[in-house]
């Protein structure tokens, strides 16, 4: 039996077997310093570490976890479904009944492939945009992150801002300069390179919310505006909802903004805490992918009966009524108190907020792009981070990322929280 370990121990030992004692980079608190807690298991708003702390949840799993830690209805129909096999490599009528869900949510979607990940999602996408429009530059933004496929590892957010890694080593600069870099909300940096590049650019992919960045709330025609621009150029747009798609609204971000995107990826929500990525879009694009069409992506695991179990069931949590009603309050509630208490503690803080996302910078001025975003104070941010840790409240471990209000929170933990963002702020 092995002797209890504390995280301490469990993290030394993860190092000598896991770069960074991690297996993805968010995790190892590189930006805030000291040891993460190993955790143990979660409940509803919870999570227990190996150390016996108890913490009310933030993170979310970086925000699959919408209903919350090892949800019944969640666990009772993965046991059910694991008994029939987890895998068989052949179609089920799981992928069809998740796919049908998706699609009735958001119409911009006539037709979707899974995938494992939001990074094979968005991976998958601009190969299909390429091969639709026969041309090969991307654009993105500052402070966008779409996963590591290497042409997007380019000015990223996340990890990468985070780490201050403004792109990766082992990306080929053949790779990287069929990538342009615009900035989030700012229209003209776009227009720019449709002008430079009129006829060579197959795609503008942007998270319509940026969360990588921290939050980030778009202009409000600045949307509409990239809609336009990428059409009468012959462009796809390309929403990446990985993080927005059923957590700003049952819609995401397009349905809450009303706009038709030409792709959209997905990932996080609709795999209900497994591993599930989407891409999807305009039946004529997607009918480009093998075996219909000659544009290649695949995967073992992609659409297995787990992952879609688990999606399906979120999902059909998420399409009750006064759920996001809730979340709404909830959030309200939480954003609200953040408030009062920055200015008892009289602390400059912009808080960006939207539905159950939100994002405290530690910085005076208006956060609307990376610029901006960048100039947040990340040490003050990290002792911030430490304080409220000790509070038992697991806050995302860097500025530059998203925290996650989910059903399972109460008004109870918001107050707790609230009182301890207090406290945290004050000891800064
Ligand atoms: P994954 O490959 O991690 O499933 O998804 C990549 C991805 C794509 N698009 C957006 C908008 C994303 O936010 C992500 C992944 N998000 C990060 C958190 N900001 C995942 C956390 C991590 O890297 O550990």
């Amino acid at each position: 039996m092995n002797e209890l370990k504390c995280s301490e121990e469990l993290f030394l030992e993860a190092q000598q077997y896991l770069p960074g004692g991690v297996d993805s980079p968010a995790r190892a608190f590189k930006a805030v310093g000291g040891t993460p807690p190993f955790i143990v298991r979660g409940k509803g708003s919870r999570m227990f570490d190996a150390d016996g702390n108890e913490y009310i949840d933030y993170i979310g799993s970086w925000g699959p976890l919408i209903a919350g830690h090892a949800h019944p209805q969640v666990v009772a129909a993965l046991k059910e479904v694991a008994e029939w096999g987890t895998s068989f490599g052949a179609p089920t009528e799981l992928e069809t009944t998740l796919a049908k869900m998706i699609i009735g949510a958001m119409p911009a979607i006539e037709m979707l492939r899974f995938v494992n990940s939001g990074t094979e999602a968005a991976m998958s996408a601009l190969r299909l945009a390429r091969a639709y429009t026969r041309r090969n530059k991307i654009i993105k933004f500052a402070g966008g992150y779409h996963g590591h496929a290497d042409g997007l590892l380019v000015k990223g957010g996340s990890g990468l801002a985070t780490l201050g890694i403004p792109d990766s080593p082992g990306v080929p600069p053949g790779y990287a300069q069929e990538t342009l870099v615009a900035n989030y909300n700012d229209f003209d940096s776009v227009q720019q390179f449709f002008e430079q590049y009129p006829s060579d650019i197959a795609a503008v992919v942007i998270e319509p919310v940026a969360a990588n960045m921290g939050v980030i709330l778009p202009k409000p025609d600045f949307l509409p505006q990239l809609r336009r621009l990428t059409r009468d150029n012959g462009a796809l747009l390309i929403f990446d909802e990985v993080i927005t798609g059923f957590r700003v609204a049952y819609g995401g971000a397009q349905g809450l903004y009303g706009l038709t995107p030409d792709l959209t990826c997905l990932g996080k929500i609709i795999g209900g805490g497994l591993p599930v990525g989407a891409y999807g879009g305009r039946r004529e694009i997607m009918l480009m992918m093998a075996p219909v069409g000659a544009v290649y992506q695949a995967g073992t695991l992609s659409g297995n009966p787990l992952a879609m179990t688990a999606g399906i069931e979120t999902l059909k949590i998420l399409g009750r009524p006064g759920v996001y009603e809730q979340l709404e309050r909830r959030t309200t509630q939480l954003a609200d108190g953040i408030a009062e208490v920055t200015k008892k503690a009289s602390k400059s803080l912009r808080l960006n907020r939207i539905a159950s996302l939100m994002t405290p910078f530690f910085t005076a001025g208006e956060v609307t792009g990376w610029d901006s975003a960048s100039k947040s104070d990340t040490r003050l941010f990290a002792a911030f981070f430490h304080n409220i840790l000790k509070e038992g409240i697991y806050w995302p471990p860097s500025q530059f990322e998203a925290a996650f209000v989910s059903l399972a929170h109460s008004e109870e933990d918001i107050d707790a929280t609230i009182d301890a963002f207090f406290r945290a702020l004050k000891a800064v």
